[in-house]
């Protein structure tokens, strides 16, 4: 049993690049809007603003009850005493960072494929990242999409699921069917007046299913 309950619902990614109004005032409205997990990824930032943000959002995200998961990078995650970090199949191995990390520190890991999500999945991840669902300009390198079938594969896997990639408030129903107990949305999520009412849009879906 890993550290994640099943019910992730609309799981917040909190990246500079794509923040209009700054990510601490999104991370704040993203808890208001019930989000369970938050994501820290800034992938340009250098490592002094990568911890300061880091252990702002550590602060907004325990007193709103949120678990703060660091992307990629395991140094920011110790020197902030966050939750949990989250890995692509580029980044410091999943079984060395276990090491490091232990028992009691969240560890997702980005799949494409069910070869990669099996061997998360008997690794011990506590969750992984699937897709890119739907095709994307959010991330450059995304591998092609994956689509939902795909999805339902690796629903077999008694693992917590979060989908990632092109996901919209459109088609997020489908990806919520097919079996994802979590979802993100990067770009869209963006795109409306307020994050708040976007993510409340994305929390309702999971509430009717
Ligand atoms: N990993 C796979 S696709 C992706 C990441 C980080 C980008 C998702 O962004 P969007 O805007 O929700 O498609
Ligand atoms: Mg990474």
């Amino acid at each position: 049993m890993g550290l994640i309950e099943r019910d992730i619902g609309f799981y917040y990614i909190a990246d500079p690049m794509f923040s209009k109004n700054g990510i601490l005032k999104d991370v704040s409205m993203a808890c208001d809007a019930g989000v369970k997990i938050v994501q820290y990824r800034n992938k340009n930032g250098d490592a002094k603003t990568l911890y300061k943000e880091a252990l702002e959002l550590k602060n907004i995200c325990k007193s709103k009850g949120a678990l703060l998961i660091i992307n990629d990078r395991v140094d920011i995650l110790l020197a902030v005493d966050a939750d949990g970090v989250h890995l692509g199949q580029n980044d410091i191995p999943y079984p060395v960072a276990r090491k490091i990390l232990g028992k009691e520190k969240i560890i997702g890991v980005s799949t494409h494929s069910l070869q990669e999500a099996t061997i998360a999945y008997y690794g011990n991840a506590d969750y992984i990242g699937f897709g890119a669902i739907f095709k994307t300009s959010t991330k450059e390198d995304a591998l092609q999409e994956q689509g939902i079938q795909k999805l339902k594969d690796i629903r077999k896997l008694d693992i917590p699921i979060v989908a990632i990639g092109g996901i919209t408030i459109d088609n997020a129903i489908d990806v919520i069917e097919a079996g994802a107990d979590g979802l993100c949305s990067i770009s869209d999520v963006q795109k409306g007046d307020s994050i708040f009412s976007s993510i409340l849009s994305f929390q309702m879906l999971f509430n009717k299913n």
